[in-house]
Formats: C-alpha cells, sequence, structure tokens
C-alpha cells in the first residue's frame, strides 16, 4: 500500500513519518537547513510476511502544491496531518479538495501535535475536522490524536495502516504496467533509476518498456519494489527500476514522464474527460479556460473546452475536453487535477473519458453520446455500447488501448459478448451483429441497385461501390464483406467488377461483332496488349470510338483497363497478379522490387511501372520502404467467380 501526507505546512507530517518508519524524509540540505519539505520524500516500513508499507511525504507549503500533487497521483491511502494547535488552515482545505477530486476515498487524520494543545482544544478541532470532512470522500475516516514529539498516539495509527494494509494488499494489478515517474538519477555502477508509484500492472527483470512520451525503449534490469530487491513490480507498490536503452539518457527523462509496457504507450495532447469543479471556487469555469494540469507526476499547460454547457459552476460536474501544450500519457479513468493559470488555486479535478479525442466535431450529439458510452464504469458495458453507436465499426485496438486493457483481457472481453470481428490490415474492426447483418445486406441492395440503373454494364467496381453504399466503412472492410458475400454466392466478382450472381449483361450486336474481330489481338499477347492508337490503326477506326468501345466492354467486365493506353483481359491481369504475389511469396521479407517484377514478366520497365501502379490502386499491392508487399490475394481481386466463368464469352 502506498500512503501520501497531506496537510498544511508545519502540521508535523514530516516528523509523524519519522516516528512511524524512523526515516526523515526531508533530504535536500536546503530542507534540512530551512526546515520545511520542499519536494516528495520517501520512507517505508517493512511490516513482515512480505507486506510493506511505502510512504510519500508532500510538502505543505502553498508554492510547492505542484510537488504534493505528483507525490499523492497513484497512492491508495491519505494521512490527512492537522495540528491540534492550529487547526485546520488553508493548505488544509486545498489538499482535501484535491484529494476529493482525485477520487482518493481511503485515509486517515493524524490531529498532531497533541503535546501543545489542552483536551478542550483537542476536542474543538476535532469536531472542526469532523465537519470539513463530512462533504468529502474521507467522510468516514478515523481520527487519530498523536504527537510525532513524545510519539504519543503513534503505535495506534500504525496499527491501524498495518490493518488497511494488510486489507488492501490483494490490490488489482490488471492493465498494461505504468508507472508514473518521480524522479530520476544515476547510481554508478548501475547507471539510470527511476522511481515512481506503479498505477496499473506489473512488470519484471528483463521486460522491454517504453518511456512515454517520447516513446523510447528501455530494458529493466533490476527493480526495487517498496525498497526492496524484487523480481516484479506491480500495481499499489512504489518501485526504483534500473534501466537501459540505446537511446536512453538521463537528459531525456524527467519527472511526469510515464514507463509504460508496450501498447500502453499512446501519448496525447487533447483529451476528453468529466470535470467536477471544486466547490470552493468563487466562479464558475468557463470555455476555454488557461489551466495547469497534473496527472499522474506530469504537469502541462492547458485550455478547457466545454462540450455540454458554457460553463460549469462551483461544486458542478460537466464533460470537457482538455487541450494540452505538450503531449502527455493519459488514459480512460486517470484522475487530474486543474490548477488555475498563475498556479494559485486548485479549480478543478476530473477522470479521463477519452484520451484520444478529436478536434474537429467534438461538442456534436454523436460524440457526446459516444462520450457517455466511454464514461461507462464496466469496460463491457462502455464495448457494447460503443459498437451500438459505431455503425461504421470499432476500432477495437484503439478502445483497448484507451482502456489500459492487456492482450488477454481484451480477448476475454471480446468473448463474453455478442460481436463480428474483422482483422483487416493489422487492425481488429468490431460490429454489433446488427450493425454488421444491416451494413453486409446494405451492399447487396446497391449493387442491385445498381443493375436496375446500368442493366448494361456488369456491375460496379469496388470503389464504386463504396461510393454508392450510404454506410461508410473503411475501405478494407468493404473488400471483407464483399468477400464474404461471393464466398456465400450472394454476390459474385468478375475482374474488378462485382455483381449479382445472376445478373449477365451482354454487349449489343454492333459491339458484339466489333469484339469478335478485336478481341483475338488482346489475347495471345505475352501480356502485353496493343496501345489503343495502334489497335484503332489496325481496324482502321477512330481512336475515341475504338475507344469508347473498349469502356463499354470494360463495363461488362470482359476486359480491364489497367493502364492509361491499354486493356488487359480479365486472365492477364490475373496472371500478373499473380506474378506480383509469387515474388513477394518466395522473397524472405515477403516484399518486392520493380525490377524483379520485369525480370519475371518480361513487360518492359515503363509498363511495369504502370502495372504496378494499376496494383496498387486496385489494393492488390502497398509500396513499402522495402518494395511492394501483398496486401489481398490475387484471386480475391481479380478472379472471375466460378459459377459464371467467361470461357463462354472469351
Ligand atoms: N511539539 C510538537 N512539535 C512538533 C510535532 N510535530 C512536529 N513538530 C514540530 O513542528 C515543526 C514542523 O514539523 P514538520 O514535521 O517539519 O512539519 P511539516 O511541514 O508538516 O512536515 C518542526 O519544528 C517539528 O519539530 C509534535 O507532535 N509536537
Ligand atoms: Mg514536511
Amino acid at each position: 500500500m502506498i500512503v501520501a501526507t497531506a496537510g498544511h505546512v508545519d502540521h508535523g507530517k514530516t516528523l509523524l513519518l519519522k516516528a512511524l518508519t524512523g526515516v526523515d524524509t526531508d533530504r535536500l540540505p536546503e530542507e534540512k537547513q530551512r526546515g520545511l519539505s520542499i519536494d516528495l520524500g520517501f520512507a517505508y516500513t517493512d511490516l513482515g510476511d512480505g507486506c510493506s508499507l511505502g510512504f510519500v511525504d508532500v510538502p505543505g507549503h502553498e508554492k510547492f502544491i505542484r510537488n504534493m500533487l505528483a507525490g499523492v497521483a497513484g497512492i491508495d491511502f491519505a494521512l490527512l496531518v492537522i495540528a491540534a494547535d492550529d487547526g485546520p488552515m488553508p493548505q488544509t482545505l486545498e489538499h482535501l479538495a484535491i484529494l476529493d477530486l482525485l477520487g482518493v476515498s481511503r485515509g486517515a487524520v493524524a490531529l498532531s501535535k497533541i503535546d501543545k494543545a489542552s483536551p478542550e482544544q483537542i476536542d474543538k478541532v476535532t469536531r472542526e475536522i469532523e465537519v470539513l470532512l463530512q462533504s468529502s470522500q474521507l467522510a468516514n475516516a478515523p481520527i487519530y490524536p498523536v504527537s510525532g514529539l513524545s510519539r504519543l498516539g503513534v503505535n495506534n495509527l500504525r496499527n491501524h495502516l498495518e490493518t488497511t494494509s494488510r486489507k488492501m494488499t490483494q490490490k488489482d494489478a490488471g492493465g498494461n504496467f505504468r508507472l508514473a515517474i518521480d524522479r530520476r538519477f544515476t547510481v554508478p555502477g548501475a547507471g539510470i533509476i527511476v522511481t515512481g508509484s506503479v498505477f496499473s500492472g506489473s512488470t519484471r527483470v528483463g521486460n522491454s518498456l517504453v518511456l512515454t512520451p517520447q516513446g523510447i525503449d528501455v530494458r529493466v534490469r533490476s527493480i526495487h519494489a517498496q525498497n526492496q530487491p524484487s523480481e516484479t513490480g506491480s500495481a499499489g507498490q512504489r518501485c526504483a527500476l534500473n534501466i537501459t536503452g540505446a537511446d536512453l539518457d538521463l537528459a531525456k527523462i524527467s519527472r511526469g514522464d510515464w514507463l509504460v509496457s508496450g501498447s500502453a504507450h499512446a501519448p496525447t495532447q487533447r483529451f476528453d474527460a468529466l470535470l467536477k469543479v471544486n466547490a470552493n471556487e468563487n466562479h464558475a469555469l468557463k470555455h476555454w479556460t488557461s489551466a495547469h494540469l497534473h496527472l499522474g507526476a506530469a504537469s502541462v499547460t492547458c485550455r478547457v473546452v466545454m462540450l455540454e454547457d458554457k460553463s460549469i459552476a462551483p461544486g458542478h460536474s460537466g464533460l470537457v475536453q482538455v487541450v494540452l501544450d505538450q503531449p502527455i500519457g493519459a488514459l480512460c479513468v486517470d484522475r487530474f487535477i486543474l490548477r488555475d493559470q498563475s498556479a494559485q488555486r486548485t479549480i478543478a479535478g476530473g477522470t479521463i473519458v477519452d484520451p484520444f479525442s478529436p478536434a474537429r466535431g467534438r461538442a456534436i450529439p454523436n460524440r457526446i453520446a459516444w462520450l457517455h458510452a466511454m464514461g461507462q464504469k464496466a469496460t463491457e458495458d462502455s464495448l457494447v455500447q460503443l459498437l451500438a453507436l459505431s455503425h461504421r465499426g470499432l476500432d477495437l485496438g484503439r478502445f483497448a488501448q484507451a482502456w489500459n486493457l492487456t492482450k488477454e483481457e481484451i480477448a476475454v472481453l471480446l468473448k463474453s459478448i455478442l460481436i463480428k470481428i474483422v482483422h483487416m490490415d493489422g487492425t481488429s474492426w468490431g460490429f454489433s451483429i446488427e450493425h454488421w447483418d444491416a451494413y453486409t445486406q446494405l451492399l447487396i441492395s446497391t449493387v442491385k441497385d445498381w443493375h436496375s440503373e446500368f442493366p448494361e454494364t456488369q456491375g460496379p467496381q469496388e470503389y464504386q461501390l463504396g461510393r454508392r453504399v450510404t454506410t461508410k466503412v473503411p475501405f478494407v472492410i468493404l473488400r471483407y464483406a464483399i468477400r464474404e458475400h461471393i464466398k456465400a454466392c450472394k454476390l459474385a466478382r468478375r475482374g474488378t467488377i462485382v455483381h449479382a450472381p445472376e445478373h449477365q449483361a451482354q454487349p449489343s450486336a454492333d459491339d458484339l461483332a466489333l469484339w469478335k474481330r478485336v478481341s483475338p489481338l488482346l489475347q495471345n499477347t505475352n501480356l502485353r496488349p496493343p496501345l489503343i492508337n495502334d489497335l484503332a490503326t489496325k481496324f482502321t477506326m477512330n481512336v475515341e470510338e475504338l475507344g469508347k468501345f473498349l469502356h463499354r466492354m470494360a463495363q461488362l467486365g470482359w476486359l480491364i483497363k489497367a493502364t492509361p493506353t491499354r486493356y488487359f483481359t480479365p486472365a492477364a491481369t490475373l496472371i500478373l497478379a499473380e506474378m506480383a504475389e509469387n515474388l513477394a511469396i518466395q522473397s524472405e521479407c515477403k516484399t518486392f522490387k520493380p525490377g524483379a517484377y520485369r525480370d519475371k514478366s518480361g513487360v518492359g520497365r515503363n509498363l511495369t511501372i504502370e502495372i504496378l501502379e494499376f496494383f496498387d490502386k486496385a489494393g492488390l499491392t502497398q509500396r513499402t520502404k522495402s518494395g511492394r508487399r501483398i496486401l489481398t490475394p490475387a484471386k480475391e481481386i481479380f478472379a472471375i467467380s466460378e459459377a459464371i466463368t467467361a470461357k463462354s464469352i472469351l
């Protein structure tokens, strides 16, 4: 369990921790000299039986609230220290408000310096504290009268912390590993060490992690968990990690960065949140207010965008978008605090609802509905509601990332609900069964509409179908749906044309007569059909007339215009496509270069370039740094559905 102190300066936090742990957490020379905590201090006590308490001592002075905020993020338990002789003071109130806005609901009050106060004074302050806590999440927190000086009452408090910690040790270590870095330094012989509270998940020695938001890969060489050498570090512990990395040096790491396991690395500069304005504020929070955001151990300047109402009154909550001046690591249900522009007041606290928000359309009804779905407590409810809103499909990888779900956790979640999943191009898209059925039915009816509107053509090209279908999904999903329909014989394919299986468009008698003359010249051409111009000369035809005829034949699916100057038969196109496919399959990195394709096909340099560009457009291939790779099997784009072989035609 991690405990953080809180409370006004000089109320005895640091001395109390010393009485509890034996450690003086004021370690900086300036802190010793001034007798004042400036930065965070840390101490641990071993409870035996493998349990230990980790303490974060925070500065109480209002000048160092920023450090206090870094210290209380990710803690399990707050120890609010209030001096009996002084009673609640300004930073008592501010720290309490911060804990409340951060959702810290476990804690205790140490009524300190009781050696300096009369019994009447102690009673009076106790009542004041009870009133103060009433409206906060710490309403039921016990109050322990103590003296850090005489150690009176310290054992009672310690026993309470121990009991609470024992009850809590089974903290849920779900999610990907995330540690909020609050210190970094080097140790001779070991190298770089970072310390912080673990928000979620666990890691072990030897694991690879990423420094967020920089995106630097690191490896864990050793771990101290709660100040003890350990093989693992997990949620609910303070950890020190000795890390190395080829691109890592100390200057690249700051307080506020995160160390996370790979899929939790998702820097963001704009997120949506449910924000509660501090009840102690005098004015409502307005649109585009400048503020300081504190999340984890990070602090960044930002603007606050109202999403529902024009402003949010003190003590009230509302949806906002936070636009940051710099990217940070932030994921769903992370808590944060906003302080005013001059960093003097705590103005609000919030919970992240969507870490990856759009700049446009951020307040439209669809988006607000989306945020209500994202704002569900249970990931399952959130997923089901998002699917209901996503008739164009939901990017499941992004969903898992936003919710910080591990691969295993998202897999279990997907098994527990009814969902249609389409894996395409490295992305997994999720559809509700209703939306998927509606979409695939719409594809069929759109093809049928095409047939009645353009009976002289065999059907739409895939991209034409994509344009006409009123539900726009990513092109890869359109392709997938077409492929499923073809397998089920609900649609058919002729080259790049999609059609209803029973639809057979026929050329006019004149076109058929011309086809009989022209087609021999387009076949058996060693994959180099003649140029349109040369064909026209050969048949002493007007180029434009011939062009129109060839275009009509292409609309019937009897030809494919693969380059600006040549038409290929579907059979030749498939042969050319399969050549590309074989080259890719045979190569080690599953890609091929134009030179290799030219040599294999023998179509010459210029035609090679034109054909490969056509394949890119048709979705067969994709250009990458190492060459072209195959996106979709050649047969799935260029084959002629078996139900209607074109042998009779060609
Ligand atoms: N008499 C008395 N003095 C205390 C007690 N706790 C702290 N002090 C003194 O109050 C001053 C501030 O204490 P410190 O622990 O640094 O307060 P912090 O700012 O809340 O961390 C120091 O001079 C302490 O010696 C206590 O229980 N009794
Ligand atoms: Mg102190």
